[in-house]
């Protein structure tokens, strides 16, 4: 095939911009550096990809996951060699914990060098090894010949079930040589395991014996919303994980949502004669450490085999993809199941009191709760948010979603890197959408810089800063079990005005919480970046120290 366009494809680097924009990539992430620039001068030539400079690859890389996660579609990130690839480690264990669609494109030395300890500038000798640890696969582009194989390799494997953040080494020496022709790009498609019949079947059964059956969706179930959503509508009950949220709408009184956990959903799980757990790990964080009893006969669908009853034993084990075995789950089932007529009003009077319980924790900030549901729900926002106490209370379950691509969290409970997944969020956001973002004080330390990049984006995002000046949690957990003494968790923080003044980003301050509503409407009003800060010290406390689970218990997010 003739190569039309070889006078900008002479590099592999040209090729792999190339081939990116082909797929469908439109917005990519990460840091210019002497090992990636043969892909990003191709990138900017070829004007087809919006490149977003990060302030550091951490940052670039929590861009790309929140990308992902709104947009449906591939995150893309570029990290350069060494310590660069290694700044983006921790926030790919976030990708890789929530099973994120992201490629990371990373580089190597020349490849004479590489693998070998020869001292090259940049080199880290085992970087696979590094990579291998926060990555679904890894992958190297040897040279240029398998330059094709290797994007393939990589995007397949990073968008197929179960899905993940993916790792591909390209050497530098390999990025400036010529490209050999390879013909039309083709956007690989996703591999899906395909449950057997056999199993559908088995599984149909136990269902259509369930007076009160439930189905759990976990984040693996994110691309299954109109399969769940008819099972909700033919008679099931719903509960998600907190990664699961909005697959079905969090309007819809059948869904308990992610109050998941408390004694009313305890009760409700009593009450209940089968669980269908969809793409979900259980997380001890959502389980009590999965010692919290569940309904049984316990069912399991995951696209990984390996995790059929990791957590809880259960009583079938359905090895597929969520959206194709719901579908062909669905088409063995009536058309209305004969459950329990209360079924779902009792799944909506245990959130209702569930919410009741939390909304007298909050005290004030039940406020602010209230004001950020109403406007997520109205504008169908994206709701992203770091770990701070105000997450872990109401923004976690409490602020409804309606599509799962809204939830943006730090799944795996790494403060610091909401700032800049606020920014991977915004920049997937359409239309009058908005990425909502709760960060406390503390973490904001860690992504502080990639406010600088929300400006230059002229990102639409509202940071909501929860400002107690302390690891707030930390406090408390040091309070109830440590006999108050609270080292090491009041460090010091910018002036909120003048650092925001300093970086071209508006900033409004809650002091009276009865003026937060206000102010988020004003900066839901406003073009690009703006951050409210909440000062908690001026408002006073929570209605509850919040100081997550009782010691020798699964720590939830502190
Ligand atoms: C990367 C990382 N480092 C440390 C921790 C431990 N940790 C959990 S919460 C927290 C304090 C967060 O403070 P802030 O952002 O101000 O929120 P607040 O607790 O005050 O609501 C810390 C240090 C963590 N979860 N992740």
């Amino acid at each position: 095939m003739k190569h039309e366009t070889i006078a900008d494809i002479a590099t592999v680097g040209d090729y792999i911009a190339r081939y990116l924009a082909d797929v469908g990539v439109t917005t990519m992430f990460g840091v210019i550096s002497i090992h990636n620039m043969p892909i990003l001068d191709a990138v900017a030539r070829q004007g087809r990809i919006r490149f977003v400079p990060a302030r550091g690859e951490a940052g670039a890389m929590n861009m790309a996951d929140a990308y992902a996660r709104v947009s449906g579609g591939l995150g893309v990130c570029i990290t350069s060699t060494g310590t660069a690839a290694g700044n983006a480690a921790g926030a790919q264990a976030e990708a890789l914990t929530a099973g994120s669609r992201v490629l990371h494109i990373t580089s190597q030395v020349d490849l004479a060098y590489a693998d070998r300890d020869r001292a090259a500038i940049h080199d880290v000798p085992r970087q696979p090894e590094m990579l291998r640890g926060v990555s679904k696969a890894v992958f190297r582009m040897w040279d240029a010949n398998g330059a094709v194989g290797a994007l393939t390799a990589a995007v397949s494997a990073a968008l197929s079930a179960p899905s993940g953040p993916v790792s591909l080494e390209i050497p530098v020496d390999v990025q400036r040589s010529l490209a050999v022709p390879q013909g039309v790009v083709l956007t690989p498609e996703p591999v899906r395991p395909r449950a057997s019949d056999a199993a559908i079947d088995a599984l149909a059964k136990a269902l259509t014996h369930a007076r009160r059956p439930l189905v759990w969706l976990g984040g693996g179930a994110r691309d299954a919303s109109a399969e769940a959503t008819e099972l909700m509508n033919r008679g099931v009950g719903v509960v998600t994980s907190t990664n699961g949220r909005g697959t079905v709408s969090e309007e819809s009184s059948a869904n308990l949502g992610a109050f998941n956990m408390g004694p009313d959903a305890v009760a409700l799980y009593e009450s209940c004669d089968l669980m269908l757990v969809v793409g979900s790990r259980l997380r001890g964080n959502e389980t009590r450490n999965n010692l919290m009893p569940l309904p049984r006969p316990l069912l399991q669908i995951d696209a990984d085999a390996s995790q059929g009853g990791r957590n809880y034993p259960v009583d079938l084990f359905v090895h597929g993809d969520a959206a194709d075995t719901l579908r062909r789950l669905l088409d063995r089932l009536p058309t209305k199941l004969d459950t329990d007529a209360d079924l779902a009003f009792d799944i909506a009077r245990a959130r209702a009191e569930a919410e009741g319980k939390m909304r007298s924790q909050l005290g004030p900030y039940r406020v602010v709760a209230d004001a950020i549901s109403e406007a997520v729900a109205a504008g169908g926002h994206a709701w992203v948010r770091d770990v701070t106490i105000s997450n872990s209370t109401f923004g976690n379950r409490y602020v409804r979603l309606s599509r799962p691509e809204q939830g943006v969290h730090a799944l795996g409970g790494g403060i610091g890197q909401g700032v800049a997944m606020g920014v991977g969020a915004a920049l997937a956001c359409e239309g009058a959408q908005k990425a909502v973002t709760l960060i406390g004080d503390g973490g904001t330390m860690l992504g502080l810089a990639e406010m600088i990049s929300a400006v230059d984006e002229n990102a639409p995002l509202v940071y909501v800063l929860m400002n107690d000046k302390a690891y707030g949690v930390i406090q408390n957990i040091q309070d109830a079990q440590y006999d108050s003494r609270r080292h090491y968790s009041a460090l010091a923080v910018p002036e909120f005005n003048t650092f925001c003044a300093s970086i071209g980003m508006p900033h409004r301050k809650v002091s009276v919480v009865e003026n937060f509503s206000g102010e988020l409407d004003a900066a839901l009003a406003a073009e690009g970046p703006v951050l409210i800060e909440v000062d908690m010290n001026a408002i006073g406390p929570f209605g509850e120290a919040f100081a997550g689970p009782p010691a020798g218990s699964a720590q939830k997010e502190g």
